[in-house]
């Protein structure tokens, strides 16, 4: 096995609370996981992730972890844990965990000792500030920064405790951890080694470009700008790939991954550069083998949070395009469209109408698992698994969604309608609804109520069908993976992108020795002409319509693969 075995590899993540319930309490689980493998060794995929399995008060979906040194009780135990390992590698699967260390939750214990009081030994392993100068501590606008948390209100909770406030990005359930503090590096590098020990084969590591923060020589944190009409700043620039990064990954990597082979690390970055992204990935160095951007996203986002674009597809083009060549010499990109986090992309960048769904989201796939990095498939994506139909903002569990939504109507005087249009069409939930497995009243995924609803188009979409026809997108998805595995110029090949200028094809070829593939995805209903010249009698090594195109003219949403050499 070479040291990069993850460019041939397909990632598969999942989310544990929504993919199987073998103990019908409502809530995924690990005994559910063992029971489905065999869907996923089907499917073809390498390596699992698995969304956070630790003990954890579960107000951001496990994300805030209370001991990551266990297993959450709703999900199984070390035992059901270990057997999950054994079969998934008794299948040629790796798993990949979900690392969270730029927070923990407030009900871990380190976190209860460093706010019992402020000589306590463990109080620095946290953020904690005073008030404003000349500020009555815990009064309105006393926050020592005026930073936006990513759910909505202040980064700052006041604790009465000891009369400070402490940080948190996220909720303020989730305390920002201080990296500044070796104590807590070295903590977190323990823990590690204690999974790797276990025999798990890697971390994905959320939001891990913000365990830096920017701080002035007096200890202060930068104020933001604040925009018009917002409550609060956006603070990113004291806290996003900030100063110490780089030390701290390469740190993580001597400590931790020295000396281990077969591992795959993945950094969550929200709002990485290009060009960091090479420092970080640059197998010289040291840090990570791939990370997650998010460019590719935010492209239908506007301005102002509550509006929604329409993809243009020129520039969705622009942002992968430049990561295909910023990334073509050193370093390697992770490929995906979907994850816990993102609404499906069938619904976004395809079509979801009865009539284009299936091929829509085979062309979506197709687009993706051609370019140059390792693809993420998010469960439920290989069954071209749709938004769900939200109502009101009370069918939302997602703490984002509701805590932005206070935020808008409440502070911001924004309408509840044009709030929720957004939620239903970004809101994370979208992707969290239980895997739809069969046709039965709960799609399969529980014999109790399931903790969100089931998708009621399950009846149609669902893995036992899927699994049983064909011409499924499963079975696309699958054929999609076979590719990678038996075309070398899929993982190896280089890229360059044609036709940037079309606002309806995205087209590119790969390159590898003597092989050339060619790679055009309709992204419209309509029927398209492809402008390319020289590939008159190539060979059709992958389409998702029955006919093969005929000159390159594409039927609405066709993707179309071919080979010459
Ligand atoms: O997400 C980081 C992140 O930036 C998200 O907040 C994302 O941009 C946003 O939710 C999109 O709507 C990671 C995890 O993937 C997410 O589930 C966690 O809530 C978050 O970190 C905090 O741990």
């Amino acid at each position: 096995m070479t040291d990069s075995w993850w460019k041939q590899s397909v990632v598969y993540q999942i989310y544990p609370r929504s993919f199987a319930d073998a103990d019908g309490d409502g809530m995924g689980d690990l005994r559910g996981i063992i029971d489905h493998l065999d869907h996923l060794a089907e499917l073809g995929v390498d390596v699992l992730w698995l969304s956070p399995i630790y003990p954890s008060p579960q107000d951001d979906n496990g994300y805030d972890i209370s001991d990551y040194q266990d297993i959450e009780p709703l999900f199984g135990d070390l035992k059901t844990f270990d057997e999950l390992l054994a079969a998934a590698h008794e299948r040629g699967l790796k798993i990949v965990m979900d690392l969270v260390v730029n927070h923990s939750s407030d009900e871990h214990r380190w976190f209860q000792e460093s706010r019992s009081s402020k000589d306590a030994p463990k109080r620095d392993w946290y953020w904690w500030r005073p008030a404003r100068a000349g500020m009555e501590p815990g009064a309105p606008g006393a926050e020592p920064t005026n930073w936006g948390s990513v759910f909505g209100g202040s980064t700052w909770e006041f604790d009465e405790t000891t009369g400070e406030y402490y940080l948190h990005l996220f909720s303020r359930k989730q305390p920002d951890l201080n990296w500044e503090n070796p104590q807590v590096r070295e903590a977190v590098y323990t823990m590690m080694r204690w999974w790797l020990d276990r025999g798990v084969d890697g971390f994905r590591m959320d939001v891990i470009n913000m365990i830096s923060k920017t701080i002035g020589t007096d200890g202060s944190l930068p104020d933001g700008q604040l925009p018009v009409g917002s409550a609060y700043a956006d603070g990113s620039a004291g806290f996003l790939g900030g100063p110490r990064l780089h030390e701290f990954l390469q740190e993580m990597h001597r400590e931790v991954f020295t000396g281990r082979d077969g591992l795959l690390t993945v950094g969550e970055m929200p709002g990485v550069t290009v060009d960091a992204a090479i420092l970080h990935t640059d197998p010289e160095r040291h840090e990570v083998d791939m990370v997650f951007q998010f460019d590719h996203v935010w492209v239908d986002r506007g301005s102002d949070p509550w509006t929604v674009l329409p993809l243009q597809l020129t520039k969705l083009k622009a942002v992968l395009g430049r990561w295909q060549a910023g990334l073509a010499e050193v370093g390697w990109n992770s490929l995906y469209w979907n994850n816990h986090d993102q609404p499906r992309v069938v619904s976004r960048y395809g079509d979801d109408s009865p009539e284009y769904r299936a091929v829509s989201a085979k062309m979506l796939g197709t687009v993706l698992h051609l370019h140059r990095g390792t693809p993420y498939v998010y469960q439920g994506e290989e069954l071209g698994m749709t938004n769900h139909p939200f109502g009101g903002i009370d069918e939302f569990q997602d703490i984002e969604a509701r805590g932005l939504y206070r935020q808008a109507v409440e502070l911001e005087n924004r309408t509840p309608e044009e709030v929720l249009t957004v939620l239903r069409a970004r809101g994370r939930d979208n992707a969290r609804t239980p895997m739809q497995w069969d046709d039965s009243p709960n799609g399969g995924f529980s014999t109790g109520t399931p903790w969100l609803p089931v998708n009621p188009n399950h009846v149609e979409i669902n893995a036992k069908a899927q699994r049983a026809d064909p011409d499924s997108v499963f079975h696309y998805y699958r054929r999609l993976i076979e590719l990678r595995k038996t075309e070398p110029a899929v993982a190896g090949g280089d890229f360059t992108m044609l036709l940037p200028h079309d606002e309806r094809l995205y087209a590119f070829t790969r390159r590898l020795d003597g092989t050339e593939l060619l790679v055009i995805g309709n992204f419209t209903g309509e029927t398209v002409r492809a402008e390319i010249d020289g590939w008159a009698g190539a060979e059709l090594v992958l389409t998702n319509l029955d006919s093969p195109p005929d000159d390159l003219t594409l039927g609405p949403w066709q993707a179309v693969v071919y080979r010459r050499s």
